[in-house]
């Protein structure tokens, strides 16, 4: 979750050469080291995503002590309770924190960031787990569903995954992924399911199963948010289903595992120079990674460098990279409808990074609105523009899409074209969401102040850009709405109903028809705990978005 305003103005306007200087500053407030534990784990938990662990800051400001000092207990406390306008949570106002645990965070990010610990692949090996061996798995689906129309809920608080049939909106399964699970991905087949936990564990589960469950596990990182799979086909299908990679921001690297077992096979360290101004940063971490149709290549976004990895894993042992210099703060992205360009943000620059993987070469850096959040984006085939790819912000409100079409519309192609508009204050956008058989593109507004415009979904038409309906979501239901995926025939959307407290009764994953725009189903449960992404078997292992 991001942090800006007031904060991000006080703390980040120093560059990187000024938090070298050494100035007299206060000694942090004591703490005891049972303490000094606690507050670690809350950073982990809470912070590091935004501020990282080394706390140089890259989607929040930087937390380093040289400016934590200065502000001190108070002011800080006033911070983690509130939060800020741009994004930082009121993790007190929230409840998420108590009081108590605010003024221990206010004191420890007052102190030097313990070193976190190294992870090397014979460590890595112990964690690993292999349940089913590929050879004793089902050679056919044990069950007669549609499952490339299943959905994988990620129900974040309770370290589950839930698989529902997309035709009948049954459970189908449950399967215990461990804590945080941030996103989910296919195998190239679409028959295994990854999961990557914030803790860094890797789950693979195989949808051919009667009830499907995890055939393997592996902990790669201590802190990651990303992983994709090995999806170029080849003369002899020599990639599919063979390889997965998992990005880690701490230690800041990309593992290669193999896909059917997640055996550990190979590190990478993403340290590295930023582009700019050729500083070294320990903490350079993966933010997004896609894989690509048409070659054996990942795109690996090396955040705080600024840097898009194109990474050839035809031989893993002597990988190719073409480190490409973008932009600073590279965070999440996807592929134009072609699939040839890899659009991502770099929100902190209020900035699009355009690379063409089949030149391997940035296209240009695009200045779009404030923070961009694009999630993968949105892809439409518009009868004037042609092809546009789009993202929503964190802070504005406003969606912008970019021409991606140099050959057939090369008046348009790389430039906003197009800048939709949400009503209400601020911005808050997570999540965009389409479909190419849709004449709809949906929008979230969950990191939004207002407690009104967090539960709305707003829904524009794809072709006159404007707003066709703004819905809120059902009153019995707590929580925000967050996340939209379409279902494979891309007639509905499902969208979940994100609380942080775990009261099953109070919350849902709702079924839109994209058609009429109401609500057809609300999925509910005792097992519907905490839900945040979903993600569709065939929309995601063919990059539908
Ligand atoms: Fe995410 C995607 C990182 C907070 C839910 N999130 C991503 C990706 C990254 C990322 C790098 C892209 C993965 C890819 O495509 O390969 N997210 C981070 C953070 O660093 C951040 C800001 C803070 C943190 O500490 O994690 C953060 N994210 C959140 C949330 O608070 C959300 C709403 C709930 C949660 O799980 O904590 C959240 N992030 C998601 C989801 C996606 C995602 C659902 C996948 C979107 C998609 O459609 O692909």
């Amino acid at each position: 979750v991001l942090i800006g305003g007031a904060l991000v103005f006080v703390l980040f306007a120093g560059t990187y050469a000024q938090q070298q200087q050494k100035e007299e500053l206060p000694p942090p407030p004591p703490l005891t080291k049972q303490e000094m534990e606690r507050a670690k784990e809350i950073y982990f938990d809470r912070c590091a995503g935004c501020h990282g662990a080394l706390r140089k800051g890259a989607t929040g400001p930087a937390l380093t002590p040289d400016k934590t000092r200065k502000l001190g207990t108070e002011t800080l406390k006033t911070f983690i309770t509130y939060g800020t306008p741009g994004g930082m949570p009121d993790w007190g106002r929230q409840g998420i924190l108590t009081p108590e645990e605010v003024d221990l965070m206010a004191r420890y990010i007052q102190h030097d960031p313990p070193p976190p610990p190294e992870l090397p692949l014979g460590e890595m090996k112990k964690s690993w787990k292999v349940y089913v061996p590929p050879e004793k798995r089902p050679q056919k689906p044990e069950h007669n569903r549609n499952w490339q129309n299943f959905m994988a809920v990620i129900l974040r608080d309770i370290g589950k995954v839930a698989i529902i049939d997309g035709d009948t909106k049954e459970l189908v399964s449950t399967v215990d992924t461990g804590y945080a699970v941030h996103i989910a991905r296919y195998s190239a087949s679409g028959r295994y399911l990854y999961t990557i936990g914030r803790d860094g564990k890797v789950v693979l589960i195989d949808l051919w199963m009667k009830k499907p469950d995890k055939v393997a596990e592996v902990k790669t990182c201590y802190d990651g948010r990303s992983l994709d799979t090995s999806k170029y086909k080849g003369p002899k299908g020599d990639f599919l289903d063979k390889l997965a990679i998992i990005g880690c921001y701490w230690p800041p690297s990309f593992v290669i595992v193999d896909g059917q077992t997640l055996e550990p096979l190979k590190i990478v360290a993403t340290s590295a120079y930023t582009y700019d101004t050729n500083e070294f940063l320990r903490e350079a971490r993966v933010a997004s990674m896609v894989a690509s149709h048409y070659d054996p290549e990942w795109v690996v976004n090396v955040k705080e460098a600024g840097q898009i990895w194109l990474v050839d894993y035809s031989n893993i042992h002597a990988p190719k990279i073409t480190m490409i210099d973008a932009e600073r703060f590279l965070h999440d992205g996807g592929w134009d409808a072609s699939k040839r360009y890899f659009l991502v943000a770099a929100n902190f620059r209020d900035t699009i990074s355009v690379v063409d993987t089949k030149e391997k070469k940035l296209v240009k850096n695009i200045k779009v609105g404030t923070r961009p959040h694009p999630g993968r984006g949105a892809n439409i085939d518009h009868p004037k523009y042609g092809p546009l790819w789009c993202t929503g912000h964190l802070g504005d409100n406003t969606i912008r899409c970019i021409g991606t079409d140099p050959v057939k519309h090369p008046q348009y192609a790389w430039k906003v074209v197009v800048k939709m508009e949400m009503p209400g204050e601020g911005g808050g956008n997570l999540f965009i969401k389409t479909h190419p058989k849709s004449p709809h593109l949906w929008a979230d507004r969950a990191l939004n102040n207002d407690p009104k415009l967090q539960r709305s979904l707003f829904v524009f038409d794809k072709n006159t850009f404007q707003i066709k309906k703004v819905i809120e979501i059902p009153p019995e239901f707590q929580g925000r709405a967050v996340h939209l995926e379409y279902n494979k025939n891309g007639d509905e959307v499902w969208v979940a109903v994100w609380s942080k407290k775990n009261e099953p009764e109070k919350q849902a994953i709702l079924v839109y028809d994209d058609k009429t725009l109401t609500l057809k189903k609300a999925i509910t449960g005792n097992w519907v705990a905490t839900p945040t992404g979903h993600f569709n078997v065939y929309n995601t292992m063919k990059d539908i978005y």
